[in-house]
């Protein structure tokens, strides 16, 4: 009997010959369609301790691509977004025939003039924002209380920019280094409404059992103007945290990836490549997980 049932419930590698590849990341694939138009598509990879794990999780790529269409829908009278559509049946022709692999995976999206700073905006203190506020009391720029303690709520959500380094990883910095990059008054329109989306999405969220400790928005310019641009609000773009688990004072265990961390540092992993596979019972939990914040946020089954 061939596992082709079991293989292909799983998307690791897209297989479209004659797109153009447009950008490409850890998990997911950009491809240019026209001078307008890019398809976005998003697989089961999985990234963890910055390297891409040899196991795909089930579902994964349909679980964050429609997390991403739940908030461009819920957003729709806060910022335009770059979506044209997610409905295969509706894409140019050409690609019918990669329906199967396409099908609840990708977005047809507007190609935007993207600005060159990532839109970082933080309601709880950690990862780096915690390190940098142990070190100087500050975060971009920005003084914070003293006491805090890693994993606080902050007194209001802040607006922490970064730039992609030529090391891949991301660097803060101030907003008045942003202003230089992308000038006064795009810094204060793109701050403005990072900080409206993330106060709306957070409070529903909260709602719904999940704080999204903090996220990154980009942006760009396209024919509606500043618009909302990549995925948004996911587990991958985001610190998705338990509400129910939420405790001060210490690191929290992650929404979606805990099992795998667990497993990685469990196998004693040294962190450098190759990045080991996991187990399947890892796997789909780690699935499950990810099929759980889609029905916490949406009230609705994934049909997978
Ligand atoms: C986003 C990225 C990814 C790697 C380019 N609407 C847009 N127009 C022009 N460019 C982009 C978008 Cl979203 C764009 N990225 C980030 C996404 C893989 C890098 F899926 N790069």
């Amino acid at each position: 009997m061939m596992n082709s049932d079991l293989l292909d419930s799983v998307l690791l590698q897209t297989d479209f010959p004659q797109l153009e590849l447009y950008a490409s990341g850890k998990v997911r694939d950009v491809y240019r369609l026209d001078d307008d138009r890019l398809l976005f598509v998003a697989t089961d990879r999985i990234s963890a301790f910055d390297y891409v794990l040899a196991t795909g999780i089930p579902h994964k790529g349909k679980v964050l691509t429609q997390i991403s269409l739940f908030w461009f829908d819920f957003l729709r009278d806060v910022v335009p977004n770059h979506l044209i559509t997610a409905d295969v049946e509706r894409y140019p022709a050409s690609l019918l025939k990669h329906a199967d692999q396409l099908r609840g995976r990708s977005m047809l999206v507007t190609r935007a003039d993207m600005v060159p700073v990532e839109c970082v905006v933080r309601g709880y203190i950690s990862g780096s924002a915690w390190k940098e506020y142990k070190a100087t009391g500050a975060v971009c720029g920005i003084r914070l209380p003293a006491g805090l303690k890693e994993s606080d709520r902050l007194p209001e959500p802040i607006f922490t920019p970064a730039t992609k380094a030529t090391s891949g990883h991301d660097e803060n910095i101030q907003f008045a280094e942003m202003t230089r990059i992308v000038g006064p008054e795009l810094s204060n329109q793109l701050r403005d409404v990072s900080l409206n989306i993330y106060t709306k999405a957070a409070e529903y969220a909260r709602q719904k059992g999940i704080i999204i400790a903090d996220t990154k928005f980009e942006f760009g310019r396209t024919a509606k103007g500043l618009t909302l641009a990549d995925e948004v609000l996911t587990p991958d773009s985001s610190r998705f945290w338990p509400a129910d688990k939420y405790q001060s004072g210490r690191a929290q265990s992650s929404f979606d990836k805990q099992y795998v961390r667990d497993y990685l540092e469990e196998i004693r992993w040294n962190k450098q490549p190759p990045a080991p596979s996991l187990p399947a019972e890892v796997a789909r939990r780690t699935s499950e997980k990810y099929l759980e914040a889609y029905r916490q946020l949406t009230g609705r089954d994934l049909d997978v």
